[in-house]
């Protein structure tokens, strides 16, 4: 590698979001200039359909796709029916759970191609 070149290190953003918060994330990122790929996911506590979206960037751009992602994911209460009373009595209760903003991890890539 000569003087010029230097290693452009790779970093994949997966950000779990609300379903409601989605269409707002994605907006965000194209408007600045990432890529990004959305999935339907379901969270395995709730059962509930959320959006998980992969983002593939340089390393000096992640703090600026994590902003994207975090000033569009809003927390939220979410009921959820209470089981653990259910079936001893006929109705079961609702409990009441924080969701969100985002839930991300940021991991190294090895590797990046495109054919
Ligand atoms: P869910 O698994 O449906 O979880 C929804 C919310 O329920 C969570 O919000 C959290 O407040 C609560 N919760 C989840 N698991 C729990 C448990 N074992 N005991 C008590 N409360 C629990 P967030 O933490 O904001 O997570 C939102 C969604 O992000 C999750 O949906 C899941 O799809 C994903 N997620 C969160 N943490 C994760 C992790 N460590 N690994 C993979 N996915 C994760």
């Amino acid at each position: 590698m000569n003087k010029t070149e230097r290693m452009i290190y790779m970093k994949l953003i997966i950000a779990i979001v609300n379903r409601d918060d989605a269409s707002s994330v994605a907006d965000a990122l194209l408007n600045n200039g990432f890529y990004s790929t959305k999935l339907s996911t379901t969270g395995g506590f709730l059962k509930t359909g959320n959006t998980t979206f992969l983002v593939g960037v340089e390393e000096t751009k992640v703090d600026a796709a994590l902003k994207c992602i975090k000033d569009n994911s809003q927390k939220r209460q979410q009921l959820m029916p209470d089981l653990s009373v259910y079936p001893v009595e006929l109705m079961p209760t609702a409990i009441e759970v924080t969701v969100g903003g985002a839930t991300v991890f940021v991991l190294d890539v090895d590797r990046f191609e495109k054919y």
